[in-house]
């Protein structure tokens, strides 16, 4: 695929990997589907998830992160616009973000585009990262890309939904303030314990429930990246 004006979409991987960002799957939006628009006015037609399995796009911020101001306000998230706005730009494609207002409905896409489905925990399971994988933006294309994007695009075999098969379910047992259970995700009673003087090792670690999972260990975010979305969980409202 090339987008409209764009390099052909085999650059796409290639330039989000100079990020340390993958393709996370993508697809095309049903036909009168309530969906954003994209490069135009007009709706998008298609949508490619960008993200990353594991901590490879954490060096890469890192070093763009020592050039900018030390107050810098949602610092990953300038960051993510700055790479894939350009990345889109290139391909002829709308960048949206995880925190853009409306919230877009990221997870969903994802459960689409790879066939992932929700952990006990609300983070999605996938079967090589476990828990340790995230979406930093999705690049939205109108025609006529959309269509060779579509003939590009492999619907991806359903994979196994390891949470299925784990019988003790850790990963709902190591809250020392059972944040996790059947009613979803108490996030007032984590945010409150993660502030506290208690929730050191959460702030510090990284969620323990997250980390009690067997799977996908060996792409575990390293403890800075675990400290840093815990510090912007806890400075939420
Ligand atoms: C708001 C939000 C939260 C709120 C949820 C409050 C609530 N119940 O509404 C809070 C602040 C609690 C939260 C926390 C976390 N979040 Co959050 N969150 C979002 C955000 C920005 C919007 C969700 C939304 O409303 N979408 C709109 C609806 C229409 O879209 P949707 O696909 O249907 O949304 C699904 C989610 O809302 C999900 N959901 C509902 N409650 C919760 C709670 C958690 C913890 C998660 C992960 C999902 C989840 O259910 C919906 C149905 O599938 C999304 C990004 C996005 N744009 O979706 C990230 C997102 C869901 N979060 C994510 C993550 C990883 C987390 C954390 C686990 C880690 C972190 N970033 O700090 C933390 C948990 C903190 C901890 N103790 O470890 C990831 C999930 C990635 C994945 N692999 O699945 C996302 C997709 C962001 C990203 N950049 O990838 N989050
Ligand atoms: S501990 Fe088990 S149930 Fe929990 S997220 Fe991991 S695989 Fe799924
Ligand atoms: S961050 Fe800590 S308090 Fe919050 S859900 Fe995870 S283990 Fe519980």
């Amino acid at each position: 695929m090339s987008g409209e004006g764009g390099e052909p979409a085999a650059n796409l991987s290639e330039a989000l990997a100079a990020h340390g960002l993958i393709t996370r799957g993508g697809f095309a939006f049903e036909p009168g589907e309530d969906v954003p628009a994209g490069p135009s006015a007009a709706p998008a037609r298609a949508v490619v998830l960008a993200g990353h399995g594991g901590a490879s796009h954490w060096r890469h911020f890192l070093e763009w992160r020592s050039a900018q101001p030390a107050d810098l306000a949602d610092p990953l998230d300038t960051w993510s616009k700055t790479v894939l706005g350009a990345v889109a730009a290139r391909v002829g494609a709308r960048a949206v973000f995880p925190s853009d207002r409306p919230y877009l409905p990221f997870q969903q896409w994802a459960m689409r585009a790879e066939g992932l489905r929700p952990s006990p925990l609300g983070v999605l399971m996938h079967p090589v990262y476990g828990l340790w994988h995230a979406y930093r933006g999705a690049l939205l294309f109108g025609d006529p890309a959309a269509e060779r994007l579509q003939a590009s695009i492999q619907p991806s075999a359903e994979p196994i939904h390891l949470c299925d098969l784990c019988v003790g379910k850790p990963c709902l047992k190591s809250c020392p303030v059972d944040a996790y259970g059947e009613g979803g995700f108490a996030y007032s009673t984590c945010r409150t314990h993660v502030r506290s003087a208690e929730g050191t090792v959460c702030r510090e670690g990284g969620c323990l429930d997250r980390n009690a999972c067997p799977q996908g260990v060996d792409h575990r975010y390293p403890a800075d990246m675990q400290a840093f979305h815990m510090a912007a969980f806890a400075r939420g409202a």
